[in-house]
């Protein structure tokens, strides 16, 4: 039994809903609308530190936090030699993949969360502060494929959500992220290439319409 709780606009269940098609892993999906002031019975049973999605049910024990959970299935579902892994194969290279993966939770979640918060100057910096991070993921990603290299990977799955809200940066702050990073946004083509991507990313002007409403965007 699996049941994964969590939220349709929540980029950070998002990466666990693509990594698990990935793998090819059923899984029951149970959905706990955010809108909603309360959290159910299960979250608060489940996730009672933080009250937060995504949560993993597997064989009725929970595994919270995203990035955790991406771990958890990697160790359970990607064994080695079977079949492909998440996470790079090298110690060297997974603490880079969790050092990125943490500065996309940390700097640029916080960053996205100040720039649509914000009116007039506070907002402009935030704007600022939002494209030079994305612009330095384009340095990590580099001429690469995909964050690991060839194949579409942990730092991939942990960052494309964000993109379904890029529409939404472009409009909120009146820029091109064309323009502003070129890779960045051919790389976002690329995974949305895959069908594990395409399934779980939403539409993208239903996203903003949602943030507008949750931060009482005009
Ligand atoms: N670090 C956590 C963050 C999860 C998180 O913050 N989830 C938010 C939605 S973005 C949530 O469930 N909030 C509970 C609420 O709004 O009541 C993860 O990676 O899973």
């Amino acid at each position: 039994m699996k049941d994964h709780v969590d939220f349709w606009a929540n980029g950070f269940g998002m990466r666990v809903r693509i990594a698990l098609r990935e793998l090819g892993v059923a899984f029951d999906y149970v959905e706990e609308d955010l809108r909603m002031g309360e959290r159910s019975d299960l979250v608060r049973r489940m996730n009672p530190v933080h009250r937060s999605v995504p949560i993993f049910i597997h064989r009725g024990r929970p595994v919270c936090g995203s990035l955790n959970i991406l771990d958890y299935i990697d160790e359970v579902w990607s064994a080695p030699g079977e079949t492909r892994r998440l996470l790079p194969g090298d110690p060297a290279g997974r603490a880079d993949a969790r050092f990125w993966a943490d500065f996309i939770d940390h700097k640029v979640f916080a960053t996205q969360t100040r720039f649509l918060k914000s009116k007039g100057g506070e907002k402009h910096v935030a704007k600022e502060e939002l494209v030079e991070q994305l612009k330095r993921l384009e340095e990590v990603l580099g001429d690469k494929e995909h964050f690991s290299g060839d194949e579409f990977g942990f730092l991939d799955m942990v960052l494309i959500p964000f993109s379904s809200m890029f529409r939404g940066y472009e409009q909120h702050g009146g820029f091109d992220l064309e323009v502003e990073c070129p890779k960045l946004m051919r790389w976002v083509k690329r995974c949305k290439e895959r069908e594990s991507v395409r399934a779980v990313l939403p539409d993208e002007t239903k996203m903003y319409e949602l943030h507008k409403e949750w931060y009482g965007i005009e």
